[in-house]
């Protein structure tokens, strides 16, 4: 099985697949393609189908989207807990996937993944400060509910899809809410986080678009 990812410092949809994987205890081959923004990124139709990273390669099956291809492991690998095992506690994960994956467009765009950069707050529009109220509120509701550490208890695929958005409002200095804080230091303190953040903190690379 072979992961398709961009590079680790700015790569958040990357980052999903590659620390569901990892978290889960998947074997599988990295292979990252540094973005060649200002070429159009030709090297990624290479691989996927959509000319964007993360692509999963499994024997002759491609796999492109975030989402589709934590949907594949879960079904590829049933004896792990990619999604939790109760019904009702899985379809909330998979709610609170589904919104991450199609929103929080304001602090998207304004506020890049970026493992390397010092902690720094930036101005934002409205659009980030709802985006960030309403994190704050499913964090919170989640980690109540579950108990904690992750929002579903154990690690899941709905930390999988927050896991670039922990980075986002610790990096921007959005949010000193409890329940931010306390999701960040558990996050953090993966050995997976851990492995991503020094690899992308240590590339070479710079993509001045992500560097707000
Ligand atoms: N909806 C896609 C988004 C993938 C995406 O936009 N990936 C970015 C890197 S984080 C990319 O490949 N950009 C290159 C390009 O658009 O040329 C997913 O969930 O995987």
């Amino acid at each position: 099985m072979r992961l398709y990812i961009g590079n680790k410092n700015y790569s958040s949809w990357s980052f999903r697949p590659w620390i569901a994987m990892k978290v889960q205890g998947v074997d599988f081959e990295e292979v990252l393609v540094p973005f060649d923004d200002a070429g159009g990124n030709p090297k990624f139709r290479e691989f996927s189908p959509s000319g964007k990273v993360p692509t999963l390669v499994d024997g002759k099956l491609t796999i492109w989207e975030s989402l589709a291809i934590l949907e594949y492991l879960a079904d590829r690998f049933p004896g792990k807990p990619f999604w939790p095992q109760d019904i009702a506690a899985r379809a909330m994960a998979r709610a609170v996937a589904n919104e991450m994956h199609g929103g929080f467009g304001g602090l998207r765009s304004e506020c890049p993944m970026n493992m390397r950069r010092e902690i720094r707050a930036i101005d934002v529009s409205d659009a980030v400060r709802k985006d960030v109220a309403r994190i704050e509120k499913l964090w919170s509701d989640c980690l109540e509910a579950s108990g904690g550490p992750f929002l579903f208890g154990s690690f899941t695929n709905a930390d999988a899809m927050f896991a670039p958005v922990v980075n986002r409002l610790e990096k921007y200095a959005l949010s000193d809410h409890a329940a931010v804080t306390a999701y960040t230091k558990a996050m953090k303190a993966l050995p997976a986080w851990i492995e991503w953040e020094a690899a992308g903190t240590a590339e070479p690379w710079i993509v001045p678009a992500d560097e707000a």
